[in-house]
């Protein structure tokens, strides 16, 4: 008896009356998003799809080379900021992850994609689109979703032949994310014909938009495209509607979130906005997407912002790279990660291209109406 107990305390796997109990394999999965400051809200969407994955993959009890995975989720705020976020990715290479989820913004994204690389670290990004991210040659840098010469080009081509923009104005953030969609933006419209107004920019910071909203005024503006997060992107309607513009205004993913209408308050009229998630399902896979929404819902008691489908889906992309590898060590399971085709995750249909980015990716264009994101189209 004393020797079966030892058994079960040490031993990797015990044969007791013909079952076979093995024992937990722990993995640890990464996160990092800003679950603080201004685009929290965003943070934590993406940090929630993170944990519903995780306590499914718990529940399923997954096995990993023989052993039961259990799963745990480290999570890390960044407060999408570059610094905190290369400090957050040198704690979870401190931690021993298996892998990482995220960063949310392309500004953390980039810079902490070396310290992964660096330690052999897959990092698969569910939101941050700057095309940087993964042309810098790193084996351990994935994207799940389009990148902003998608994002910003479609929007460019769409602001001047669906919305037959004559004056289109141009603004961005100063971050990774804003100043790149805005190129791709304006890229796009010279590409349809179109022509820009000299680019002006706020930061992703800022509250007070009056000068250049003044400025852009006098020239009499019937597009505006914004380069930036819906934080800013709230307060900036609000304020073109005092000052008297009426013009469309177009933005990339990180203004399409659920929360635009309540931080434009009054300042958002119906169909006023154009905005496109770098993602989308169609026709029947749209059935998981609304079953994830609708789980999501009942478990957080809120609506998905933008990309909690795509944490979930990357986690379980990892998952599923660990259990057809037999491990869950970066260095094994990696290379059976980049080979990842025809994974069908609740945002569609996944296969990673030789640079990691998601092959034929879709995106989405909303508009909204009464307060709530309308879909116009996927395109691809
Ligand atoms: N893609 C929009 C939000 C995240 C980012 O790329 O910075």
């Amino acid at each position: 008896m004393q020797v079966k107990l030892n058994l079960i305390a040490g031993a990797a796997a015990i044969v007791l009356g013909g079952a076979a109990y093995a024992q937990d394999l722990v993995v640890k999965i990464g996160h990092v998003a800003p679950t603080s400051g201004a685009i929290a809200h965003l943070g934590k969407d993406n940090e929630n799809g993170a944990r519903l994955a995780i306590e499914e993959l718990n529940a399923k009890g997954l096995m990993i080379g023989g052993k039961k995975a259990k799963f745990e989720l480290l999570a890390e705020d960044d407060a999408a900021d570059p610094k905190q976020g290369t400090a957050a990715a040198q704690k979870l290479v401190d931690s021993k992850v298996n892998g990482v989820v995220g960063h949310l913004n392309s500004g953390t994204s980039i810079p902490a994609s070396k310290i992964y690389s660096d330690a052999g670290i897959p990092q698969i990004s569910p939101s941050a689109t700057n095309p940087k991210f993964t042309r810098q040659g790193y084996k351990t840098t994935f994207r799940v979703v389009a990148d902003d010469v998608h994002l910003g080009g479609t929007l460019g081509r769409y602001a001047v032949k669906e919305m037959k923009g004559k004056s289109i104005a141009v603004i961005d953030d100063r971050t990774a994310y804003g100043m790149g969609v805005a190129e791709e933006f304006e890229k796009g419209v010279k590409a349809a014909g179109g022509t820009t107004i000299p680019r002006v920019f706020t930061t992703d910071k800022a509250t007070d938009f009056t000068a250049i909203l003044t400025s852009l005024k006098g020239k009499k503006p019937d597009v505006v495209f914004f380069g930036g997060m819906d934080a800013v992107a709230g307060p900036m309607l609000r304020q073109m509607k005092q000052l008297g513009i009426q013009a469309k205004f177009v933005g990339g993913d990180g203004i399409c979130s659920g929360e635009l209408p309540k931080l434009a308050q009054d300042g958002m009229g119906d169909g006023q906005v154009v905005c496109a998630e770098a993602g989308g399902v169609e026709g029947e896979a749209k059935k998981s997407m609304d079953d994830f929404r609708a789980k999501f819902k009942a478990k957080f008691n809120a609506d998905v912002q933008v990309y909690a489908p795509y944490v979930y889906d990357s986690v379980m992309i990892m998952a599923d790279a660990m259990v057809k590898a037999k491990s869950s060590d970066p260095k094994v399971y990696l290379p059976v990660l980049a080979k990842t085709a025809g994974y069908k995750g609740v945002t569609g249909t996944i296969a990673f291209d030789n640079k990691g980015d998601i092959k034929n990716g879709a995106l989405t264009l909303f508009t909204y109406k009464g307060g709530k994101r309308d879909q116009i189209a996927v395109v691809r």
